[in-house]
């Protein structure tokens, strides 16, 4: 029997109107089923923001340090139960055991950092031109906030939303995608049980037509943080901004590893298969372009194609798999699109390029880890985002060339550089087009005491994460006293 899993909406669980649900399916086992979801109307999710309304003046009254502890008490329960969070975030996002225990950790980095921001939620003392006045600012919630959140992060990504949001007195309501809920709805309990009073976060599943339409475009949520593909996320920044409120996207990204010939090959190698394939390329931090130096090109090429060659594809709960499938059918067909993309644009396929679809992998969405050579900066597998274990390496002659090739794309999120050469590194740094800048590390990754995201398309909005992530939640005052 498959469990029915509930909103919760003013601190209590219940169904949606709809009377409807629908099914969080492993894409590794499609005859896996995690759990029913509700399907969600409108309705549920006007209730969920008026849930949000009312609890609003009772948390904005707690103390911040007081919310932070709340915070760290839901740390404490997630770490002790992170082996069932990561277990069911494997089985409904297919990412590995490892990555998904390692996800779960970083939400708990998370909850105990932005705790900590309870005690440090700080206004500025300002000189004034005036004698006896006291000139200062402070930090207030912005009210009622929304959360979208994409299913290829389903613990982190809520994590560093809500951290911040709540800790800066905002109440909540959070739709999750729904490829992945059940993770989501593991951090809501978490939070519940860590005393977070009724109403301050609401949680409800269903469709962005539906649920997250309301989100956006509900004039009572003064700001919307969403994290998925650009499309969506330009949509929801002109709906949330339409009606005055404050809108953070994250969205896509087209990043670049720049390989120049003095650089470690090996270390080469490495950056660009964690980049490139962990997590199924499903990051939006993924390494998609390999941009590589003609005299070790032909090297790097050989040893790329080796590794991508070996890695083990497989169900992730299998403790021997690399990379697992894509996280649905839709997400697949495009990756094998673009692979038909690749081969018809002239690129040249060195490895993988097929779906596995023979037993063990006849239930799940499995695509090869595929390398494509002699890509030109113009093809489309050169310039739009694919989400799927895929790389493109483009030869150039020189450091110049390497840059406008890397800067050649709307996208800014993340890019790295091997190389030995300190001044070329801080060449790169300087004139790359990109919110987060790797030497000599891939480009994956967020540390949560330093901010996160990207510049062009990449990203709209203040940045998440690190102390500036309550920029974005909070509004501030400026106080005049004279004595
Ligand atoms: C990471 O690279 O570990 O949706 C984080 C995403 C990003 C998070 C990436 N917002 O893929």
């Amino acid at each position: 029997m498959t469990e029915n899993f509930q909103n919760y909406i003013g601190g209590k669980w219940v169904d949606s109107a709809s009377g409807e649900t629908f099914a969080d399916i492993n894409p590794a086992d499609t005859g896996d089923i995690v759990g029913n979801f509700q399907a969600s109307t409108a309705e549920d999710a006007r209730a969920a923001i008026a849930a949000a309304e009312t609890a609003r003046a009772e948390w904005r009254a707690v103390s911040a340090p007081k919310r932070g502890e709340i915070l760290a008490r839901a740390a404490r329960i997630i770490e002790a139960d992170t082996g069932r969070i990561a277990e069911e975030l494997t089985r409904e996002e297919g990412k590995t055991l490892v990555e998904a225990k390692g996800e779960t950790a970083r939400a708990v980095q998370i909850f105990d950092y932005f705790a900590g921001e309870g005690r440090r939620l700080c206004g500025e003392t300002t000189p004034s031109e005036y004698g006896r006045t006291f000139l200062y600012t402070i930090r207030e919630p912005l009210g009622t906030v929304g959360l979208i959140t994409p299913w290829n992060f389903p613990v982190a990504i809520p994590a560093w939303k809500l951290a911040p949001a709540l800790v800066s007195g905002n109440t909540v309501v959070m739709k999750p995608a729904s490829n992945a809920p059940k993770t989501s709805l593991n951090i809501v309990m978490a939070l519940e049980s860590a005393g977070l009073p009724a109403g301050v976060l609401n949680f409800v599943t269903g469709s962005g037509h539906t649920v997250g339409r309301e989100i956006t475009g509900n004039p009572a949520v003064k700001g919307v943080s969403f994290t998925g593909s650009d499309t969506v996320g330009c949509g929801i920044y002109s709906q949330v901004t339409g009606h005055g409120g404050k809108a953070q996207c994250e969205m896509g990204g087209k990043n670049p590893v720049i390989v120049l010939e003095d650089a470690n090959l090996d270390k080469a190698v490495n950056m660009s298969i964690n980049g490139a394939m962990w997590s199924t390329g499903q990051k939006c931090t993924a390494t998609s372009r390999a941009i590589v130096h003609k005299d070790v090109v032909a090297e790097f090429t050989a040893k790329v194609v080796a590794a991508a060659a070996a890695i083990r594809v497989g169900n992730g709960l299998d403790a021997n798999t690399q990379v697992g499938p894509s996280i649905d059918e839709t997400q697949m067909n495009i990756v094998l699109n673009y692979i038909e993309t690749g081969k018809g644009e002239g690129a040249e396929l060195l490895t993988g390029g097929s779906r596995l679809s023979e037993p063990p992998f006849d239930k799940g969405f499995f695509v090869e880890p595929t390398i494509f050579g002699g890509v030109t900066p113009g093809m489309k597998i050169a310039q739009e985002e694919i989400f799927g274990p895929m790389l493109a390496i483009i030869a150039i002659d020189d450091f110049e060339q390497a840059m406008a090739v890397a800067n050649d794309t709307r996208f800014g999120l993340s890019a790295a550089i091997c190389t030995r050469d300190i001044t070329r590194a801080m060449e790169f740094v300087d004139r790359i087009d990109a919110g987060l800048v790797h030497v000599n590390s891939p480009t994956v990754g967020a540390e949560v005491q330093v901010p996160f995201g990207g510049m062009k398309d990449s990203s709209t909005g203040t940045r998440e994460q690190g102390r500036v992530a309550v920029d974005f939640y909070t509004q501030i005052k400026t106080v005049y006293l004279e004595y």
